[in-house]
């Protein structure tokens, strides 16, 4: 299921942007007009390699530490709570980093963008790699947190499909025969779920001049008995 909590002040969401515009020369373009400020296992990991993304990961983890440790502990604690267990960002993979859109680079028409969050298969957890099937899904979840929305709003577009399902199915047979939801985002409010349910950012409809969508985004997993917060 997915939950939503509210987190941030709005002027810890100003705060938090300006650091985001701040480190604009590390942001990295991974589309037109969508970037990413951290390294991140879905796309560092899952499609170069998980040499590539520790090097970029270490490369950034310390200056986002340094500018965002209030986030961070924040995050930690609200969390923690949701969780009843001990959450700590990873000492050792990408911290929680940030999807960027800019204007042209936001979602206009649905795209085949859904995905289920599997990037945890691609990071050597106590140094082995976790196939699915060994995968405990309440050992995992993810977490989004809108730092910025366009003006009229965003989301992500959640499907009644599970991870579970594809193993026999095809993903684009069950896409219309199941229910498709819209969870809408608000800013500062933490948006929470499994990963394991379909689902893709929403388009943005209409899109105005100067609309950006900045997202804070990340993964727990639970590891020796402890919640560790990566990307
Ligand atoms: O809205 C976002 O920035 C990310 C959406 C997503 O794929 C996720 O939350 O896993
Ligand atoms: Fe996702």
């Amino acid at each position: 299921m997915i939950e939503t909590h509210p987190l941030l002040t709005e002027k810890e969401i100003s705060r938090i942007k300006s650091i985001v515009d701040n480190f604009e020369n590390d942001w990295v373009e991974r589309s037109d007009g969508f970037y990413t400020l951290g390294a991140s296992s879905y796309l560092d990991a899952a499609t170069e390699s998980y040499e590539k993304y520790q090097q970029k990961a270490d490369a950034i983890n310390t200056k986002l530490r340094e500018q965002l440790g209030f986030l961070y502990k924040k995050v930690e604690k609200d969390l923690e709570d949701h969780m009843g267990q001990k959450v700590t960002v990873t000492k050792k993979f990408a911290v929680p980093g940030f999807h960027i859109w800019l204007e042209n680079g936001l979602p206009r028409i649905p795209g085949p963008t859904y995905h289920f969050d599997v990037q945890h298969l691609s990071i050597p957890w106590n140094g082995k790699e976790t196939t699915i099937e060994e995968t405990n899904r309440d050992e995992m979840f993810t977490f989004t947190l809108p730092i910025e929305l366009p003006k009229a709003g965003g989301g992500l577009d959640i499907w009644d499909i599970d991870h579970s399902e594809i193993a026999n199915q095809e993903v684009e047979d069950l896409i219309p025969r199941r229910k498709r939801y819209f969870c809408t985002y608000k800013l500062g409010k933490m948006v929470i779920h499994s990963g394991l349910k379909l689902h893709r950012v929403a388009v943005t409809s209409p899109i105005y001049e100067g609309d950006r969508r900045i997202t804070l985004q990340g993964h727990g997993r639970l590891i020796d008995g402890q919640w560790v917060l990566y990307w």
